[in-house]
């Protein structure tokens, strides 16, 4: 009776344990709180941006966008700027530069729904970026990072066919959603040339 009644334990044991291992992964879901880890690779090499006055502003600029690390990396002059003036720049949701204040931009770019935040510091949106500073000729050298996203390929955090923005104000990387930046004085869409 002993010896045969070990394996029935087992067997009963091992049952519970697979039961448990494979309704894990149907319960959880993946925790808002991770950082998003973009599975998918970017495909093109390099696109263009081409940003026009939105809102009735001066500003204006050219930008590169190459894939870099662990996201996209913008290179390139916005001009027009106040001299000396602190402004946000964002990848935003949908390409569309076509209202005159850029509104059908849509908001930030979110694949990972992230809150806003400043980027390599916590959580952020895809499309958030640091500031950009004018120097006193109300230029200024772009240099900046967006994380979690690619560059061609068709994924969810592609951020080829969406806009970047320019606005008025600072990025205060705290207010949800938006940054508290103001309004929005450039835009244009982020398109592949190679
Ligand atoms: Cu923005």
């Amino acid at each position: 009776m002993k010896t045969a009644l070990t394996p029935v334990l087992l067997a009963a044991s091992v049952l519970a344990l697979s039961a448990c291992s494979s309704s894990a992964p149907t319960k959880s879901t993946a925790p808002a709180a991770s950082a998003p880890t973009p599975a998918a690779q970017s495909t093109a090499k390099s696109a263009t941006v081409n940003l026009a006055s939105a809102s009735g502003s001066l500003v204006s600029g050219k930008l590169t966008v190459v894939p870099m690390g662990n996201g996209v990396h913008l290179t390139g002059e916005v001009g027009g700027l106040s001299p000396g003036s602190t402004h946000a720049i964002h990848i935003h949701e949908k390409g569309d530069c076509s209202a005159a204040d850029a509104s059908s931009a849509g908001g930030h770019f979110n694949p990972a729904a992230q809150p806003h935040g400043k980027v390599g510091s916590g959580a952020h949106h895809g499309g958030d970026m640091d500031n950009l500073v004018a120097n006193a000729e109300g230029v200024a050298q772009v240099n900046a990072h967006a994380e979690g996203v690619t560059l061609g390929g068709g994924a969810a955090n592609d951020v080829a066919g969406k806009a970047v923005i320019v606005h008025a104000a600072a990025d205060d990387y705290r207010t949800q959603p938006t940054g508290n930046a103001g309004g929005r004085v450039a835009c244009g869409v982020i398109t592949v040339t190679r």
